[in-house]
């Protein structure tokens, strides 16, 4: 297999990517993740994947928001969570929430849930108004990663 054909490689924050509006990038690596990303395809090569249609049960994708994307909240959110249709490999998946400024938001405990492979979540600091920026990425169980990005606004309050 070509990798060239499955994995398309953007530099930048992702803000002028075409795709940032649907909140979702498949296959998206960028440079410094080339580490990782070499460990993913040896994953996807032992996995038998080279060269063929994968199963779809073994990719994962966001199912649902929690706030939603592009959301205005009356009162701030404790949590961000994310569920997903599939299951994911924790230790490679990441969540993250940065406030306008890019400073970061979230307690930093981002990570799959114990309990559910299927639930990625992080816990929030004391929210302001403002427009947040939740930034994730999963790695499939079939070795495919999928990350993306969207914003929530929380309103000041009246
Ligand atoms: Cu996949």
């Amino acid at each position: 297999m070509n990798p060239g054909t499955k994995i398309l490689t953007t530099t930048g924050s992702g803000q002028s990517d075409p795709e940032y509006d649907s909140g979702v990038t498949r296959h998206n690596v960028p440079p410094w993740r080339q580490v990782i990303w070499l460990i993913c395809m040896l994953a996807i090569a032992l996995g038998g994947g080279v060269g063929g249609p994968l199963p779809a049960a073994a990719h994962a994708l966001p199912e649902r928001f929690y706030p939603q994307r592009d959301s205005t909240l009356g009162a701030a959110p404790t949590e961000v969570r994310i569920v997903l249709d599939g299951d994911v490999e924790p230790a490679f998946s990441a969540i993250q929430v940065t406030n306008a400024a890019g400073q970061r938001v979230d307690k930093g405990n981002g990570r799959i849930d114990e309990r559910n492979r299927r639930l990625l979540r992080v816990g929030l600091g004391a929210l302001g108004p403002g427009v947040y920026r939740v930034t994730w990425r999963i790695l499939a169980i079939d070795g495919h990663w999928t990350e993306g990005a969207y914003v929530f606004t929380v309103k000041p309050s009246e």
